[in-house]
């Protein structure tokens, strides 16, 4: 039998398995439309280009799970204009990528409070998750009207209310528990976060999830992205991995 070459190993080292479950805050697209001279609705609209270039690297890097920021809870404060046009964006991103997202068994989803976006915007995600839901591919989930605090508080209404009604005891609460009553049942905890634009900070995003989280930062305005800044950022994470080590 053949011993393995020691080189071989240490490469093989390298090799590390891609990051599960990546989040993005895909920050930048009214800045960037701002310095074209463009009016900000042109940055979203480019922006929602991009991220189908990065469902398709994801795929290729082996990413089993893709979870998008597209609208927050603080953005309702946004001029009523943008907001508008914004809710406009799934059903436009749909009409043009919906068949070939399914061709590449990718599963639709969404986080966040989505019962009151306007019913237009329910009715094209609602239809994307109906039209995906046996795929088996890449999940990709949208973060709508999403805000973490939101989020936790919601989990710890229910619980109580549970508690309440005698279906859950208040012994039996622990962490993991706790995370299935938050949006992200069922949901890995992100291996790695992307925010772009130069922005450092959280921003209300997955505040309980990212707990052990990579963070991965670009100043790239989110309408520059492309699959080659994601696969460097998923390079960048192994290599993380591999120095850092332990569990
Ligand atoms: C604007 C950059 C796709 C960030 C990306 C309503 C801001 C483009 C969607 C989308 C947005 C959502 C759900 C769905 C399919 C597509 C989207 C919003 C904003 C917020 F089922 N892009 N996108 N949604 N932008």
């Amino acid at each position: 039998m053949k011993l393995p070459d020691i080189n071989k190993l240490k490469s093989n080292d390298e090799n590390m398995n891609p990051p599960e479950h990546v989040a993005i805050i895909m920050d930048g697209n009214g800045r960037w439309a701002t310095n074209q001279g463009l009016p900000r609705l042109a940055g979203h609209e480019k922006g929602m280009n991009v991220v189908k270039e990065t469902v398709k690297m994801a795929i290729e890097c082996g990413v089993k799970t893709l979870t998008l920021y597209a609208f927050s809870t603080e953005n309702w404060k946004r001029p009523k204009i943008e907001v508008d046009f914004l809710m406009r964006l799934p059903n436009k991103f749909l009409n043009v990528f919906l068949p070939e997202l399914i061709e590449r068994n990718v599963k639709i989803d969404t986080i966040g409070n989505v019962e009151t976006l306007p019913k237009h915007t329910q009715k094209a995600i609602n239809y994307a998750k109906k039209k995906t839901k046996n795929n088996n591919g890449l999940s990709l989930y949208f973060a709508m009207n999403y805000g973490s605090r939101d989020e936790i508080l919601k989990a710890t209404k229910k619980i109580m209310e549970d508690i309440d009604d005698n279906k859950l005891s208040y012994d039996n609460l622990d962490e993991t528990i706790f995370s299935e009553y938050l949006y992200t049942t069922n949901l890995p905890d992100p291996d790695l976060l992307i925010r772009t634009s130069g922005e450092q900070r959280l921003s209300n995003f997955l505040l309980w999830q990212l707990a052990y989280t990579e963070f991965w930062f670009t100043d790239v305005y989110w309408p520059d992205f492309t699959g080659e800044i994601f696969k460097q950022a998923i390079q960048d994470y192994m290599k993380r991995k591999r120095r850092y080590g332990g569990v």
